[in-house]
C-alpha cells in the first residue's frame, strides 16, 4: 500500500459527500444543455423517456461506479486494477480518465461564456434591442474574450483542486451548492409568475408521443450519462474518498434524485419565460445564450435576474469541473506519486491549452474540421458518442460478470440503507445497461458518420 493510500482524504460526512457527487453531477448539463435538448425534442413526452432511462440505467451505473470507488479507495484506473489485477480492465478506467480530461477542455469554455455573461448582464450591456444573436456569435467566434474567461474558470477549478478533497472540493460545494438551490427556486419564482407562463408548463408536462424518434432516445440516454457524471471516472473518485461505513444505496438516489429535480426545475425556470415571451424553445445550445437574454432583457427585474441565472450556471459549471479535473489529479497523485499540488496545476494547464483551439474553433479556426466537425464540436462528439459509451458499457460489463453483479450489489448492501438492491439490480446491470448503451453507441455512431 503506498504512502498516498494510506493518508488519502475522507468526506467529513454523509452530506459532504452527497453535496459534492450532486456538485459533480448538476452542472451545464443540467441548466444548459437538458433544456436545449428536451426543446428540440418536443418536450414533456422525451421528459418521461428520459425519467425512464435515469432509473433503469442512470441509477443502477450510479450506485456501480460509487461501490467501486468505496470500495477500492483508488482513482479510476486504479480500482479497476485492484478488482481485477493483471488484466486490461484497467482501460475501462482509463477512458473516465481520458473522458474527464476531454470533457473539461471545452466544459470550461462554455463555463468562461456563462462568465463573462455574468458580467455583460450585469453592466447592463443586453438589454432591450440588443442583437443577441449578434452578440453571442461575436463573443464566441472572437479570440480573446472567450480565451480569457476559460484561463479564469480553469484557474478557479484548478486552484480548489489544489487545495484538496476537504479543504478544496468539501468547502467549495458546501458554499456553492445551497447558493445554487436558492438561485434556482428564485428563477423559478420570478419565470412561473409571467403572465401566459403557462405555455411553457404545459410543454414540460403535455406528452405528445409523436415527437419521438430513435434520435431522441438516443439523445436521452447521451443526456443521462453526461448529466449524472457517469462514464467519466467521477462517481468512481469521489466513491473512493467515502467512508466504509457510509452506505452507497441511499446516497446514490440522493445525488440522481438532486440531479433530476434540478433539470427539470431548470425547465420551470426556462420555458415559462421563453414562451411567456413568444420565443422559440427549440432555439438549440443557443437557448442560454440567445434566447434566455432576450427573455430577461424584456420582463421585469431582468437585470438582476439574468445576472442570477448566468451566475447560477457558473457555479453549476464550477463544481462539476473541479469533479472532473479530480478524475485526471487522483489519478497522477495514486499511480504515480505526484503531490496535489503538481498534479492541479499541470494537469489543468494541459487541459486550458487542450480548450484553446476548441475555443478557436468557432472562430479563427472554424475551418479546419475533423471528420467533419470543427474541434471543439469533434471534442464534443468524442466524448458523447465513444468515450463515455465505451466506458459505460465497459464499467456495467465489469461489475455484471467480472466483479459480478452479486458482489456489487452485497458491497453496496453491507451498511444500512432504505433502498435494498434485490435481483432487479443484477437484471439491470448485466443486461439492461449494456445492451442499452451498445445499441445507443452502434446507433448513433452509424447515424453520425454517414
Ligand atoms: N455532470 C456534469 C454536467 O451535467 C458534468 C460533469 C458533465 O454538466
Amino acid at each position: 500500500m503506498s504512502l498516498e493510500t494510506k493518508q488519502r482524504e475522507q468526506w467529513g460526512s454523509r452530506v459532504a459527500f452527497i453535496l459534492a457527487a450532486a456538485g459533480s453531477a448538476v452542472g451545464l448539463g443540467n441548466i444548459w444543455r437538458f433544456p436545449y435538448v428536451v426543446g428540440t425534442n418536443g418536450g414533456a413526452a422525451f421528459v418521461i423517456i428520459y425519467l425512464f432511462i435515469i432509473a433503469l440505467i442512470g441509477y443502477p451505473m450510479m450506485v456501480t461506479e460509487m461501490a467501486i470507488g468505496q470500495k477500492t479507495k483508488r482513482n479510476a484506473i486504479g480500482a479497476f486494477r485492484d478488482l481485477a489485477p493483471n488484466t486490461p480492465w484497467w482501460v475501462a478506467g482509463a477512458l473516465g480518465v481520458l473522458a474527464g480530461f476531454v470533457i473539461l477542455s471545452f466544459y470550461s469554455v462554455v463555463a468562461g461564456w456563462t462568465l463573462s455573461y455574468f458580467f455583460k448582464t450585469l453592466a447592463g450591456d443586453l438589454g432591450v434591442g440588443t442583437d443577441f444573436v449578434g452578440t453571442f456569435i461575436g463573443h464566441i467566434t472572437s479570440d480573446w474574450a472567450p480565451l480569457f474567461w476559460h484561463f479564469v474558470f480553469m484557474g478557479l477549478t484548478l486552484g480548489i483542486i489544489g487545495l484538496g478533497v476537504v479543504k478544496g472540493i468539501e468547502k467549495t460545494v458546501k458554499i456553492l451548492m445551497p447558493a445554487l438551490f436558492v438561485l434556482l427556486i428564485a428563477l423559478v419564482g420570478r419565470a412561473l409568475t409571467l403572465p401566459g407562463a403557462g405555455a411553457g408548463v404545459e410543454f414540460l408536462i403535455k406528452p405528445d408521443f409523436s415527437k419521438i424518434t430513435a434520435q431522441s432516445i438516443l439523445g436521452a440516454v447521451g443526456q443521462a450519462f453526461f448529466t449524472l457524471s457517469l462514464g467519466m471516472g467521477c462517481m468512481i473518485t469521489y466513491g473512493s474518498y467515502l467512508d466504509d461505513k457510509e452506505n452507497i444505496n441511499d446516497n446514490a438516489a440522493w445525488v440522481v434524485g438532486l440531479d433530476t429535480a434540478v433539470a427539470l426545475i431548470a425547465g420551470f425556470a426556462i420555458f415559462p419565460a421563453v414562451f411567456a415571451l413568444g420565443f422559440d424553445p427549440a432555439a438549440g445550445g443557443g437557448l442560454a445564450f440567445i434566447t434566455l437574454p432576450a427573455v430577461f432583457a424584456s420582463m421585469p427585474g431582468g437585470t438582476i435576474f439574468g445576472a442570477a441565472f448566468f451566475l447560477l450556471l457558473a457555479v453549476a459549471a464550477l463544481t462539476s469541473a473541479i469533479s472532473l479535473l479530480e478524475v485526471v489529479v487522483a489519478y497522477y497523485i495514486d499511480e504515480k506519486g505526484w503531490s496535489r499540488q503538481k498534479a492541479s496545476l499541470i494537469i489543468g494547464t494541459l487541459i486550458f491549452i487542450l480548450g484553446i483551439p476548441a475555443s478557436l474553433s468557432m472562430g479563427r479556426w472554424s475551418g479546419f474540421t475533423i471528420l467533419g466537425y470543427n474541434f471543439f464540436d469533434f471534442l464534443d462528439f468524442l466524448q458523447e458518442s465513444i468515450l463515455l459509451p465505451v466506458g459505460g458499457l465497459l464499467t456495467a460489463i465489469f461489475a455484471g460478470y467480472v466483479w459480478s453483479a452479486k458482489k456489487t450489489r452485497e458491497h453496496s448492501n453491507i451498511n444500512k440503507s432504505a433502498i435494498r438492491l434485490g435481483t432487479w439490480f443484477d437484471v439491470l446491470i448485466m443486461y439492461v445497461s449494456p445492451i442499452a448503451v451498445s445499441v445507443v453507441m452502434v446507433t448513433g455512431l452509424v447515424d453520425k458518420l454517414k
